[in-house]
């Protein structure tokens, strides 16, 4: 038997229900996890910041963040905190003001060239319809750079950005 066209609609209408309650994951580099209900918490997402399961080298003069992003349109801040600073976060970056759902990467976010033999730990902030969410990743700062991107460094044909 044929699904009806209002069950069809239904199933899509939950389908898209849950895909706006994953706000937005940080898929490069590894994030310190992520938990849907405890994104909004200042500063990573419900993870504490001091984790270092998974560190990520991060050349001071670029490297790649890609996330996934399930609001229609968002502003987003790359900011980065010293291990031995952790209360003291810095913008690296202009703010981004973003349109569209999927994936998106910008492929080499810069930090203080002074930062380069130091641990760190990235933290991007999305503004969006659900407020402010965050996602951390641990790093370490080295010098020169940009990195080439990685092969998941993509943006879906949707995506649109500007830095204001
Ligand atoms: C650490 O990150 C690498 C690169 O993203 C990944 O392949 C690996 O599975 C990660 N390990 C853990 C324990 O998350
Ligand atoms: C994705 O789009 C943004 C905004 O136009 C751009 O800055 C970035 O370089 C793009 N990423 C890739 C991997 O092309
Ligand atoms: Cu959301």
């Amino acid at each position: 038997m044929q699904p009806s066209v209002l069950t069809q609609a239904l199933v899509l209408f939950a389908g898209l229900a849950s895909v706006c309650k994953a706000h937005f994951v940080l898929q490069i580099p590894t994030s310190l996890g992520f938990d849907d209900e405890a994104e909004g918490e200042f500063p990573c997402g419900g993870f504490n910041a001091h984790s270092r399961n998974n560190v990520t080298l991060w050349p001071v003069e670029g490297s790649a963040v890609s996330v996934l992003t399930t609001h229609s349109e968002a502003t987003w801040e790359f900011k980065a905190a010293l291990l031995s600073d952790l209360g003291h976060w810095v913008r690296v970056n202009r703010v981004l003001s973003q349109t569209g759902v999927g994936d998106f990467c910008e492929p080499a976010i810069p930090v203080k060239a002074s930062w380069a033999g130091k641990r760190g730990v990235l933290q991007v902030v999305q503004h969006g319809d659900d407020g402010d969410l965050y996602q951390c990743a641990a790093v370490k700062f080295v010098h020169g750079g940009p990195a080439s991107p990685p092969a998941g460094c993509i943006n879906d044909t949707v995506i649109a950005a500007h830095w204001l």
